[in-house]
């Protein structure tokens, strides 16, 4: 790649990362501004400024799994971004929302390693390189203005990742094919699935994680969090409110997950 390219990609991942720095919203880039190729580029550029400020990688994340987000964001490719500690909110506690721009909340269940994933996996294998799951909700909160974009432009921003908060761990594995999903906000039912949305079962979420690692050259190590991807469409998250995700029911279940939300 020429020097002038790497210096365009170099540009563009970094006014993403001072975007979700300063939570500014940025416009959309002029249509063809980069590649699908070169938007994992500036994903990845755009996640050196967070390392070099201190964060910590801690996993990844799928996105578009489910029809549900694809038909409400109008994108039809699974994508995937990368985690860091910086985006961990606590469980149950009062998130604040000034380091967000416009962040909405989805239901979905995480994953923690046992293995490094080092390689393609196949359904049968992927439960194995697996510690636990849980409960999840994301918080996106995508850096261009009114939350519009492309393949390639929410790509190049880290897939829209902001926040995610981790409810208990299990090896609850049986639980996860097909159970009942209830993201309730202030109570009321907001959003209501099935994991099964989750590409039909969301273990396959880790089979996917670990062909697109071998793609781009990289491992996973073990104790490492793979967010499925969301089971319904997004909410819009508001001051001053309580989230809750129910996952399963009766002994199958995998849990609940919630957090609230700070007055204004
Ligand atoms: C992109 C992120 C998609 C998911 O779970 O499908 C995603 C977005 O919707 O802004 O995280
Ligand atoms: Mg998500």
């Amino acid at each position: 790649m020429s020097s002038s390219r790497n210096h365009v990609l170099a540009q563009v991942a970094e006014t993403l990362d001072t975007a979700a720095h300063q939570a500014r919203e940025v416009d959309q880039f002029p249509a063809g501004h980069f590649s699908l190729p070169e938007a994992y580029a500036i994903q990845h550029a755009s996640i050196q400024h967070r390392l070099a400020r201190g964060e910590k990688m801690v996993g990844i994340k799928l996105g578009f799994t489910s029809r549900a987000k694809m038909v409400q964001m109008g994108v039809d490719s699974l994508i995937w971004g990368l985690l860091t500690d910086g985006m961990l909110e606590e469980e149950g506690a009062v998130v604040g929302l000034g380091r967000y721009i416009h962040p909405r909340v989805e239901p979905e269940v995480c994953f923690v390693t046992k293995k490094s994933i080092d390689g393609p996996l196949t359904a049968l294998e992927a439960v194995h390189y697996l510690e636990a799951v849980a409960p999840a909700m994301e918080i996106i909160d995508s850096r261009y203005r009114n939350f519009r974009f492309t393949l390639e432009d929410v790509v190049a921003d880290n897939c829209s990742s902001a926040g995610l908060v981790v409810g208990a761990w299990s090896r609850n594995f049986d639980a996860l094919a097909n159970a009942g999903v209830r993201m309730q906000v202030n109570g009321r039912n907001a959003q209501v699935g099935s994991t099964a949305a989750i590409l039909g079962q969301p273990l396959r979420s880790i089979v996917q994680a670990s062909r697109l690692l071998h793609g781009a050259e990289m491992s996973l190590p073990a104790g490492s969090l793979i967010m499925a991807g969301a089971a319904t469409a997004a909410e819009a998250l508001q001051p001053a409110t309580t989230v809750e995700c129910h996952i399963g029911s009766g002994r199958s279940a995998l849990g609940s997950v919630m957090f609230h939300t700070a007055e204004r």
